[in-house]
């Protein structure tokens, strides 16, 4: 019986695989009915397609971290929960330059710590009192969380939230039960005083409570809290939308796979599904072919790179010097947003409550070396060779080059102009599938190989020397299912 259902499961597959009809794709997981075999369950990895929500935070492709509270004022990186709220004291925080420095770099959406392991609440809330509200300021009236989204708002900004599950400061930290009511009492506040949230970002940090007492998170409780006041956010790290690339770094997996082995979230089922697989968020491999003839499940899991443009995640004065330079901060995006997962970028606001100089001149760069990245596209007006493939020039995100049988196109540029960064997308709305590709340009009579890789997804960018070519071909050597690729483009970047 079985193995009947197995076959016909398969056979079920095959046919819906060649259709591409959209009714047969599994929404942000899967579990393989059976045990099928390996392309079996290829076939049904490459259905599987990320939840609406998903999708559109994918797109954002760059947002911002902030960092900041008593830590800001006490030069350190993790507060000790014993801090007054005395020395919480900016003397000109402005919100609206946060958004305004942010917005001209790029970013499409703004996460902050509203609290971070010391316990302290940059907005006045009602569970304790170790908050703004007993802060000399304003009086003890302000509210960092309101006036930064009130600033995004405004200038059109995305608004995140980051709630350190470990408090260093709650006393019901360690009592289990006391401590998951007090920190879905804080989400709910965050939930709904505040208008929309898109993003909530948990902490994986988990140290002892008073007197060496483990506190055991209700994962679950908080999840089913967010889906009910803020359906449309997506929960970051420990949370199940939105997965931690694995390194603070800034550079991602040049394979990155979307689709991975890897449960997520923090659950008791998701702990047990991963140490059954040795997986954790910074195993090498999350998604390869070998991993799915083991796993039963898999997930729509994107990766998040999260880096400070500090060495440190909150302000220090002696870290002005320190701050990334524009080159290095290309580099990470070329690592980040161009292997397949969003930058979350921090930049970190001083005590006088503004941004620095030193990090909007570095942010600036940034800017100026994307706008030049993307200046000129070599392939736009080229003439296609192959089926459809007009599809991945055309220059709208919405068609694709679908080859099914014969997976190389060339593409006859109208100008033969000097290139370096090859850029590669995948419809993802049809999941991600392509496992290996490779680039070539002809000049004179001689194909050579610029460029290749394994994963591409929402975007892969490839940086390679400088090339002259009269032609240039695409090969997607190896796809779990017919490839969707909506773009693909040549550029120069400084
Ligand atoms: C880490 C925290 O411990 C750091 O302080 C910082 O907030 C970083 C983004 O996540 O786990």
């Amino acid at each position: 019986m079985r193995i009947a259902l197995t076959i016909g499961f398969c056979v079920a597959l095959f046919i819906s695989c060649n259709r591409e009809d959209r009714s047969d794709y599994f929404p942000g997981r899967l579990e393989f009915p059976v045990h099928p075999n390996l392309g079996a369950k290829e076939a049904m990895a490459a259905r599987v397609v990320p939840h609406p929500r998903q999708l559109e935070w994918q797109k954002l492709e760059m947002t911002a971290f902030i960092h900041f509270g008593v830590n800001t004022f006490t030069d350190r990186e993790w507060g000790t929960g014993d801090e007054s709220p005395e020395l919480f004291n900016p003397t000109s925080l402005n919100a609206e330059q946060w958004v305004t420095v942010l917005k001209e770099a790029g970013m499409k959406m703004v996460i902050i710590t509203a609290k971070h392991h010391d316990g302290f609440c940059l907005w006045p809330t009602k569970t304790t009192d170790h908050s703004v509200a007993s802060s000399p300021w304003k009086g003890g009236n302000g509210d960092v969380i309101r006036e930064l989204k009130d600033a995004c708002d405004k200038q059109g900004m995305k608004f995140g939230v980051y709630l350190s599950p470990w408090d260093r400061n709650a006393d019901s930290y360690g009592d289990s039960p006391a401590y998951n009511r007090f920190y879905l009492e804080q989400l709910t506040e965050l939930l709904t005083w505040y208008g929309k949230v898109d993003e909530v970002w948990f902490d994986g940090a988990n140290g002892e409570g008073p007197d060496g007492r483990r506190q055991e998170y209700d994962w679950q409780a908080y999840y089913d809290l967010i889906r009910k006041l803020q359906p449309d956010a997506v929960t970051a790290v420990m949370g199940e939308d939105v997965r931690w690339v694995g390194t603070e770094s800034g550079y991602g997996r040049e394979t990155e796979w979307s689709v991975t082995a890897l449960a997520p979230g923090g659950t008791e089922a998701s702990r047990a599904i991963n140490e059954a697989l040795g997986l954790t968020p910074m195993s090498g491999d999350l998604g390869s072919s070998t991993l799915l003839r083991e796993a039963e499940n898999v997930y729509w899991y994107p990766a998040e790179v999260d880096v400070s443009i500090r060495p440190g995640w909150f302000w220090h004065a002696a870290e002005d010097s320190l701050v990334k330079d524009a080159g290095k901060l290309a580099d990470i995006y070329l690592s980040s947003v161009g292997r397949n997962a969003v930058l979350l970028l921090n930049v970190p606001p001083d005590n006088r409550g503004l941004i620095t100089d030193y990090d909007i001149n570095s942010l600036r760069g940034l800017k100026e070396w994307i706008d030049s990245l993307y200046l000129t596209d070599l392939l736009n007006g080229a003439r296609p060779y192959g089926r459809g493939a007009s599809g991945a020039i055309d220059g709208d995100n919405l068609t694709s080059w679908s080859p099914r049988r014969d997976r190389v196109a060339s593409f006859v540029p109208a100008i033969a102009a000097t290139f370096n960064v090859a850029m590669l997308q995948e419809d993802i709305s049809r999941g991600q599938r392509v496992e290996k590709f490779v680039i070539e340009a002809m000049s004179g009579s001689t194909w050579d190989t610029i460029a290749e890789g394994t994963t591409i997804g929402y975007k892969r960018l490839i940086r390679f020397p400088e090339v002259k070519a009269d032609e240039i071909r695409l090969t997607i050597v190896s796809s779990r299912a017919d490839p969707h690729i909506s773009t693909f483009a040549l550029y120069r970047a400084k």
